[in-house]
């Protein structure tokens, strides 16, 4: 084990500062199997306004909820349509199979953005062959393009399809803030477009735990039921939830300076012989760095990096990802820099 002494692993490795812990301390809390959590009752309210939404459900994890999400919205054997390096597809250990019996149909995006018109191609017609197109699943940010945007106007016209064709848009935000503060474009505004909008406030927003799920009355107690069944009903759970509101109030607008500082940090490092970066990939917080080295991939490389006491992930054979977060200073830069320079040195 090398000891890490800074993590640009994910945005999911931040600790509670004491301000938090001292918020969580004094939380009001009740049985929310029972819905007498009032602290949960608030942060769902607020989420569910936040987000221009009828209801919203507070569950553990961003996967949960986005697993909610697919069992309401489809029947088993059908298909659903996502961009092919999404989270529900890459990352939820083919929990939409396990869990919903569905399907999933990766389309190609740029930047995590499908293709319109292929979208449109792959809803499958009313045949007797074919698996109905029970949902479409949207990711924004997207996380393996980079922490990219999903662009509003291509959200509204997927929309626009999905509604003339009666299938349900999910959008998994689990960084969906981070797109708003980097855009200045209201959280409602993107959720308008969607049906079912799942908010992770144990990633950038520096909580613990827990993600809130949105949509309509008769969508949120459907789920409810489901995520009772998931084994997600907690009990007082409020202690959890303390910190999302904590979160709300605290670590929204500030997603800014994570922001700077993965700009700050890709502009030093993308000079740095033996690595490439897009620098239209550093939209919000994460910086992929490609390796491009005789020595290294991005396997040996996060590995070299590791035994320099700095953590950051190879997403594949290529790229290693680095998230800026709440628990990364700006002073951190350069040390980060420094060890690059060092290791990428061809000997
Ligand atoms: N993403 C994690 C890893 O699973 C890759 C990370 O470190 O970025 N949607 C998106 C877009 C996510 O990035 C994640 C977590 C989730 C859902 C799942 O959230 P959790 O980890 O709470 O289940």
């Amino acid at each position: 084990m090398h000891r890490i002494l800074i993590d640009l692993r994910s945005d999911t490795v931040t600790r509670p500062s004491q301000a938090m812990r001292n918020f969580i301390a004094a939380a009001a809390v009740g049985d929310d199997v029972y819905g007498e959590d009032p602290t949960v009752n608030l942060l769902e309210e607020r989420v569910a306004e936040l987000l221009g939404k009828e209801a919203a459900l507070y569950v553990p994890s961003g996967t949960m909820s986005n697993q909610i999400a697919v069992k309401v919205h489809t029947q088993p054997g059908q298909e659903v349509i996502c961009e092919e390096n999404c989270h529900i597809f890459n990352y939820e250990a083919g929990a939409p199979a396990f869990l919903s019996g569905v399907q999933l149909r990766p389309l190609p995006g740029e930047y995590g953005v499908m293709n319109i018109q292929e979208v449109e191609r792959a809803i499958r017609a009313d045949n007797l062959h074919l698996p109905p197109t029970g949902l479409v699943c949207t990711e924004n940010t997207h996380n393996r393009a980079g922490g990219t945007i999903y662009p509003l106007n291509n959200i509204a016209e997927l929309s626009q399809l999905t509604a003339q064709k009666g299938i349900p848009l999910h959008l998994d935000g689990a960084r969906l803030l981070n797109a708003v503060v980097a855009t200045g474009i209201p959280a409602k505004e993107w959720a308008m477009f969607a049906d079912s909008v799942s908010l992770c406030f144990s990633k950038g927003l520096g909580a613990p735990v827990g993600s809130v799920l949105v949509g309509t009355e008769e969508f949120i107690r459907k789920a409810r039921k489901y995520r009772k069944i998931f084994g997600g009903g907690m009990r007082q759970a409020g202690i959890l939830a303390a910190a999302c509101l904590f979160a709300l109030d605290h670590n929204v607008e500030r997603l800014r300076e994570d922001h700077e500082n993965a700009r700050l940090l890709a502009n030093e490092l993308k000079s740095v012989p033996g690595i490439f970066i897009d620098m239209k990939q550093v939209q919000t917080n994460m910086i992929m760095i490609h390796v491009r080295h005789p020595r290294f991939d991005a396997l040996t490389l996060s590995q070299a990096l590791l035994r320099e006491g700095l953590a950051a992930n190879a997403v594949d054979s290529e790229r290693i990802r680095a998230v800026t977060h709440l628990d990364f200073k700006r002073e951190q830069i350069q040390q980060v820099v420094d060890i690059f320079i060092k290791l990428m040195k061809v000997t």
